[in-house]
């Protein structure tokens, strides 16, 4: 049965809820992290030497990083592609893959630096860049969205695990009051049984 090495707060949940939209079988173990660091603890360390979370492990298959774990998950558990394109259409599974790494490899690391600012004081290289990064970036997700329900189409993906989780990052980090249908989009996600069930089970 595949674990899941879930961090308490964190990205984590929201592979809680790509689990939970499958529908495969699933072990949850809970970790807390330092109340005075925020880091995470050795406990988590003790399961994979990065100790980051999300980690699974599926028979003798141990893997870090969200979206390789959406991709992998997705390959392996929603073989009737309710989630993810078929390779066969490379066009699409090109697309669809890029949102897939998009949102680690180029959303994150400007709210990184902005969350890093708001918990010292405004520096001046590098606020106006997460700043101008964070502008781009949700601009462009806005213009994906369009007028969709999910980040692909009407029907929620594989791209919308890591979007969602950045989106509420910006929510918390108090950038997304420009962005109202990125806002609804987060909505829109958290009202899915799959996620209110996610959050049933672990504590996001
Ligand atoms: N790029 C990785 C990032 C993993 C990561 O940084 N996770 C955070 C939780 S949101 C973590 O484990 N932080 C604990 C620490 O760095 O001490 C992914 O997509 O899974």
């Amino acid at each position: 049965m595949l674990t899941l090495h879930h961090l308490r707060i964190g990205r984590s949940i929201f592979t809680v809820w790509l689990l939970e939209e499958v529908g495969c079988e699933y072990q949850l173990k809970e970790y807390l992290r330092n109340p005075e660091t925020m880091r995470a603890q050795d406990d988590l360390k003790a399961v994979h030497p990065l100790g980051k979370s999300p980690v699974i492990e599926d028979d003798d298959l141990m893997l870090t990083e969200s979206g390789t774990i959406t991709a992998y998950v997705l390959d392996k558990y929603d073989s009737e592609h309710r989630f993810h394109p078929r390779r066969d259409d490379l066009k699409t599974w090109a697309r669809y893959h890029q949102w897939v790494t998009y949102a680690e490899g180029s959303v994150f690391a400007p709210l990184l630096l902005k969350m890093l600012t708001l918990r010292s004081t405004d520096h001046p290289v590098i606020t106006p860049f997460s700043d101008a990064e964070i502008a781009l970036h949700f601009t462009h997700i806005t213009n994906q969205l369009g007028d969709k329900d999910y980040i692909l189409g009407d029907t929620l993906s594989g791209a919308d695990f890591g979007m969602a989780y950045m989106v509420s990052m910006a929510e918390r980090l108090g950038q997304l009051e420009p962005y109202p249908s990125l806002q609804a989009y987060l909505d829109r996600c958290r009202a899915r049984p799959a996620f209110i069930q996610a959050i049933n089970k672990a504590v996001e």
